[in-house]
């Protein structure tokens, strides 16, 4: 660790960690494979692994794919953990724990590229803390909900000008119907003639994909900074209190509506079943940890929500679900390229989840409705 090779660590690593990750710091100087030890967690987008013993690390092989300016993101990163880690310091908590703490390159760039073009970056591991697949009760639910409630709040202030556009209209739900469309009429695989229920589920629900963009355009939406994507499984829960402690995948933090953030946890976490479950009976939308995620969202936000969210928030859990199965299908019918598989037909398996949630909801509409002014009125 001298000459060429000392490296910058970020200065809020105590001494004692910096020994540890000098340590770890030999292995990540190669930066190879050989070093790699589990692929870890349940992400669809990066390749993602565990290594090290104490501390560990996150070892992370970004999608070029699909985030194909990995400088944008990485200073996306950077800057929205270290505005996190000020206000964390400030408050007299754990940046470590609290949010993602990028390993610097043993020449200070924030991630590695090989030879081949590959894109790795390093996270400190957050320990004593799990990523949940599926909440166990309305209460680890809405642990999640304070947790992206108290992000979103924290970014409140964030010059949002600063942030790169990492994928470019990602919730912008009509040109997700346009993309669908165009996937539809090349039809490269052949698989549009297996869908055409799945096809016609979209198309029936084209006229109402704008609601949320036409919000944002009429002004009566405000543009925020958000994580928009805000799945259970992106976000650390204590392991011991159970209490969310940091939000992780931080790939997508652009300008957003919290109706994003908020329709996506739902789509996700009140589900009655896994989002890639096979036995449609089993899919359904639990009003339950509707109302808690609701609940503890609200709270989380304060007075910042405008009465036009407010309206809009049953609608959003319905839209973004719409919007993920759409986008499922559309990557189905194109040969899966973009979400990771792990068997045949596992997108239209996940498409078919996500459309069963949209059913569910729309016959629970003025249940949400109810609910969402109940927990407005607290
Ligand atoms: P993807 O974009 O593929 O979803 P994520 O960044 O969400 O990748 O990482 C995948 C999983 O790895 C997460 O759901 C979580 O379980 C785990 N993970 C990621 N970063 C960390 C971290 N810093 N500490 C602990 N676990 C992490
Ligand atoms: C992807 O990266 P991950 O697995 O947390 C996707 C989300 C989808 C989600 C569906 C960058 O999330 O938009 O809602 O899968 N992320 C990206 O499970 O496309
Ligand atoms: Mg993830």
């Amino acid at each position: 660790m001298k000459g060429k090779n000392a490296r910058a660590f970020p200065h809020f690593l105590t001494k004692n960690l910096m020994n540890n990750v000098n340590f770890a710091s030999d292995i990540l100087r190669h930066f190879d494979l050989d070093h790699v030890s589990t692929p870890y967690g349940n992400g669809h987008i990066n390749n993602t692994y565990l290594v090290g013993t104490s501390p560990r690390f996150i070892l992370q092989r970004i999608n070029t794919d699909i985030f194909k300016d990995p400088d944008g993101v990485m200073e996306n990163i950077l800057a929205v953990t270290s505005f996190l880690r000020a206000k964390i310091v400030a408050a007299g908590g754990d940046p470590l724990r609290e949010t993602l703490t990028v390993i610097p390159t043993n020449d200070n760039h924030p991630y590695y590229r090989t030879p081949d073009g590959d894109c790795y970056r390093v996270y400190m591991f957050i320990e004593d803390a799990v990523s949940l697949d599926s909440a166990s009760s309305p209460e680890v639910f809405a642990e999640s909900a304070r947790a992206f409630g108290k992000f979103q709040r924290m970014l409140a202030d964030f010059p949002a000008e600063k942030l790169h556009e990492t994928i470019p209209h990602f919730h912008d739900t009509p040109d997700r119907l346009r993309i669908f469309r165009e996937t539809l009429a090349k039809d490269p695989v052949g698989r549009a003639a297996g869908v055409q229920d799945e096809i016609r589920f979209v198309l029936y629900r084209a006229g109402e994909m704008s609601t949320v963009t036409d919000a944002i355009a009429d002004g009566s939406v405000p543009l925020r900074v958000t994580h928009n994507d805000t799945k259970l499984n992106n976000v650390m829960l204590d392991a011991k209190t159970g209490k969310g402690i940091c939000v992780i995948d931080l790939d997508t933090v652009m300008p957003g509506s919290m109706l994003y953030d908020y329709g996506d946890s739902l789509r996700f976490g009140a589900s009655t079943a896994a989002e890639d479950e096979r036995n449609l009976d089993k899919v359904r939308f639990d009003l339950d940890y509707f109302r808690a995620y609701t609940e503890a969202y609200l709270e989380a936000l304060g007075d910042s929500v405008t009465p036009r969210e407010l309206e809009l928030l049953p609608f959003s859990a319905k839209l973004m679900t719409l919007e993920c199965g759409m986008r499922f299908l559309t990557d189905h019918i194109d040969g899966d390229h973009y979400f990771r598989i792990h068997r045949p037909n596992h997108n239209l398996d996940r498409c078919r989840t996500q459309f069963k949630l949209v059913a569910d909801m729309e016959s629970k509409m003025d249940q949400m409705q109810q609910i969402v002014s109940e927990c407005a009125r607290r």
